[in-house]
């Protein structure tokens, strides 16, 4: 078969353009490819709902390649292996079954598949820089390249609609600092701002991660570490099963939502 160098490129092209015009307008529009914002990707698009994946790396999958201090292992506890299973992820009793550990690279790699499998589209080296706003509510987010913001360049970005945000920049919390610098954004948060997470306390924080998993401003849920740094709770180290949980419940809320 003839290989030509300009049709592949058209290939490329059309296809990629063909997938961003089509997610100019979504229901659920997800910042970070970590494991909570790609539980919450796999979990709503499996339920049919239009969502797509902003993620401004290279790579996905956030923390979960260096597990604990780059040994790329990952811990869970039962309630998070139940949903490792679910996706296809072997985990192995640790300690009588006091733990669960897993491959974090199988992790990693599975999480991404199943969420792309179930029809979420995932955008790496895009990151959002903004958002759009009308009537007190997020509607929408302003695109850039990653490449821009590493080469320090200023170039005006590009917008898409959504009817929810998933805010899962982990432990920069990306969005909500931006809605506070430039809005002046009241939070739903007992100051009203991100209150900025706590030293390590993995049983309390792997709680709490999932109880302020919620919405924190009208259209936009914080998931994952973002949800502990934005209510002031405590970190937990590398015990990925809270931020496995609290992408499975923003999936639920916002799927509520959206029926409704
Ligand atoms: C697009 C962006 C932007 C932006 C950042 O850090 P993550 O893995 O996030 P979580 O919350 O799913 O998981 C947290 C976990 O990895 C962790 O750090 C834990 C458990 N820590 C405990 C502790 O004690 O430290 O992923 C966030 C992703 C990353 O891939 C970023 O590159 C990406 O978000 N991101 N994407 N636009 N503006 N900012
Ligand atoms: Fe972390």
């Amino acid at each position: 078969m003839a290989l030509d160098e300009i049709k592949i490129s058209r290939a490329i092209i059309e296809r990629y353009f063909k997938k961003l015009t089509d997610y100019l307008e979504m229901d659920v529009a997800v910042v970070g490819a970590g494991p909570s914002g790609l539980m919450a990707a796999y979990k709503l698009a499996s339920e049919g709902f239009k969502v797509a994946v902003f993620e401004r790396r290279l790579s996905i999958g956030g923390g979960i390649w260096g597990g604990g201090m780059m040994f790329n292992e990952i811990v869970v506890q039962e309630e998070g292996a139940r949903l490792l299973k679910e996706i296809g992820v072997r985990t192995e009793p640790w300690n009588g079954g006091e733990y669960y550990t897993a491959d974090a690279v199988e992790v990693a790699c599975i999480l991404a598949a199943k969420s792309v499998q179930a029809g979420a589209k995932i955008f790496n080296l895009i990151m959002v820089e903004d958002v759009m706003v009308r009537d007190n509510r997020v509607v929408g987010l302003v695109l850039n390249w990653s490449a821009t913001e590493i080469a320090g360049l200023h170039v005006d970005p590009l917008a898409v609609k959504a009817k929810y945000v998933v805010e899962a920049t982990g432990h920069e919390t990306a969005v909500l600092q931006v809605m506070q610098k430039k809005l002046g954004a009241k939070l739903n948060t007992e100051t009203g701002k991100v209150m900025g997470e706590k030293s390590m306390w993995a049983e309390v924080a792997e709680n709490l991660t999932v109880d302020y998993t919620r919405e924190v401003y009208p259209g936009v849920f914080v998931a994952g570490m973002a949800a502990n740094a934005t209510f002031g709770a405590y970190r937990m180290g590398p015990i990925f099963g809270g931020m496995l949980l609290s992408g499975e419940r923003v999936a639920q809320l916002i799927a509520e939502r959206l029926r409704q």
